[in-house]
């Protein structure tokens, strides 16, 4: 008999492939030929869903990697390698898909927990239409909530101990260079040769809680919102992208059995 562990982990699965499958067929048209292809286990799903398509819908498109991760499963999968440095100046991919980590009410995103976000950040910013898809444990009203790891920060290697320096002096508790994977000395090496450092912050607020004189969207009663942490860690020397993915333009929410849900901006 399972243990509630694995009906959980089952359950868990199951919805990552219901909201991917679901996100396919939704937000795939057939005559789109550049689609985005983003990092996680949940886009594992995204990829068999659209190779279940066959050829017969995906022979005219090519497929864009947001890292080595995506590259194998696109290409494991049979689908047409491209890459985004070769998209010409002036043109953009007609849609993207990715995971994320957390997903708040106002659908801003937590990104990077497998160290892909700076592709991933400009793949997604590259589409007319970028669809993230996440099962129901990523739901939560403000980020910071259930991903406690702390909101993760390519940075370049020389300057990772300042910009830890300037975190703290930020509010963030105890932030961390990311350690490199089981096996592996040193710290985690991203595909641009960076570190990632992991800075945890109290959840952040968004506008819908800035509006009474109590709050504030400067952090300086050591809470942040969203869009005052974003422009401030992208501002930080040494900081290549953060994972705060926080577009809020057109963004819509589609929910479908084990509440499966795609955020779009
Ligand atoms: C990518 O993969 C990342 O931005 C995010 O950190 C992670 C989500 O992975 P999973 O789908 O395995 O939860 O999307």
């Amino acid at each position: 008999m399972a243990t509630a562990a694995q009906e959980q982990a089952a359950l868990v699965e199951k919805s990552k492939r219901l909201a991917a499958y679901q996100a396919v067929k939704d937000y795939l048209l057939p005559e789109y030929t550049r689609i985005g292809i983003g990092s996680g286990s949940t886009v594992v799903y995204v990829v068999e869903a659209i190779a279940a398509l066959g050829p017969a819908v995906t022979s005219n498109m090519s497929f864009y990697p947001t890292g080595s991760q995506s590259e194998e499963l696109i290409e494991a999968a049979g689908l047409r390698l491209q890459y985004i440095s070769k998209l010409p100046a002036g043109q953009q991919l007609d849609v993207a898909f990715d995971g994320a980590d957390e997903v708040d009410d106002d659908l801003n995103l937590i990104k990077g927990g497998g160290a892909c976000l700076w592709q991933e950040k400009i793949v997604a910013t590259s589409a007319k239409r970028f669809v993230c898809v996440a099962d129901f444990r990523k739901l939560s009203a403000r980020l910071g909530t259930t991903w406690k790891k702390g909101i993760p920060i390519e940075v370049l290697p020389m300057a990772a101990p300042r910009v830890l320096d300037e975190l703290v002096r930020m509010g963030s508790q105890n932030p961390r260079i990311r350690p490199g994977l089981p096996g592996k000395a040193g710290a985690i090496v991203t595909d641009n040769g960076m570190w990632i450092i992991d800075a945890p912050f109290a959840p952040l607020r968004l506008p819908k809680d800035v509006d009474s004189a109590n709050h504030t969207d400067t952090g300086s009663d050591g809470v942040w919102t969203v869009d005052a942490l974003a422009d401030r860690l992208i501002k930080i020397p040494g900081v290549a992208e953060i994972g705060l993915f926080y577009g809020k333009n057109g963004l819509e929410v589609a929910s479908g059995a084990q509440k499966p849900v795609a955020a779009y901006f």
